[in-house]
């Protein structure tokens, strides 16, 4: 007996080993080129990690009975096996741990999310949209409302089938790439002149729904320069899965170059 729990013991220390060093060390996820990328990635990895193991366990499970379960030579009869009915301890056990697994997840999801700011208060802001109604921004905001103001990039994005087209209030232009600096932080408004799209930057762990008559916003920071896809993750028509477009993150001097390749005014940034 105390052999088998033994065996027991090395087996799942095993399985957890396994799981967490695959978990740490096997990166499925794009490049992380947003300040959300790592907050997000920790969940992602602890939600692998709990797979891995779930998985890897029953794999076993499922081998290990197919072998010492199997029915020997010397065996006649339905194979139904033993009758067995009821077992309360077990239903008791398969019963809490699934709960404080999900427990745990729903807790942590809920804490990753406000750390990306999903829980801040929404904006009611009337500064970029020219509407006459009061309208409420829904959305994903880092920014309080009193940094909004200072020195964030303010793009405004409209979606329609099947395409995102940015306007740069400041310069006065539009653009149907997206152009931003490194390292600061972007002030999305987006609006839909259709139906739902959604933008989504898988390297910037984010994704926004665009709603018809429900402004949105999007805050995000890019911490890596490079060229990342734009794509509409929400079925949004026959041509849905070509909606895409692409964010270039740029040094700031990049940036301004481009900036004021496309101006039509003026200004200083
Ligand atoms: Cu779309």
């Amino acid at each position: 007996m105390l052999n088998k729990n033994f065996y027991l013991i090395l087996i799942i220390s095993a399985v957890f080993g396994i799981s967490f060093w695959i978990g740490f060390n096997v990166n499925l996820l794009p490049a992380e080129a947003s300040i959300n990328a790592p907050i997000y990635d920790e969940l992602f990895k602890i939600l692998f990690i709990i797979g891995l193991i779930i998985f890897i366990g029953m794999t076993i499970a499922v081998i290990y009975s197919l072998f010492k379960f199997r029915k020997r030579k010397d065996q006649y009869g339905d194979g139904d096996g033993i009758a067995l009915e009821g077992n309360l301890t077990l239903e008791i056990v398969w019963t809490i741990i699934p709960s404080i697994i999900v427990l745990i997840i729903g807790l942590y999801s809920y804490n990753i999310y406000d750390r990306m700011g999903g829980m801040k208060e929404l904006n009611h802001s009337h500064e970029m949209m020219t509407s006459n109604t009061e309208k409420i921004w829904a959305g994903i905001s880092q920014a309080s409302n009193n940094e909004v103001a200072s020195n964030n990039l303010s793009v405004e994005v409209s979606a329609m089938q099947f395409a995102f087209l940015f306007n740069y209030p400041k310069g006065e232009f539009i653009s149907g790439e997206l152009h931003v600096p490194v390292d600061r932080k972007v002030s999305m408004k987006m609006e839909s002149k259709d139906v739902i799209h959604a933008f989504w930057v898988p390297e910037f762990r984010i994704k926004q729904d665009i709603i018809p008559g429900q402004p949105t916003i999007l805050n995000f920071t890019p911490t890596k320069v490079g060229k990342y896809p734009i794509i509409c993750a929400e079925l949004c028509g026959p041509y849905h899965g070509g909606m895409r477009a692409s964010i270039i993150v740029e040094e700031e001097s990049d940036y301004k170059d481009w900036f004021n390749k496309n101006t039509k005014t003026e200004v200083s940034l």
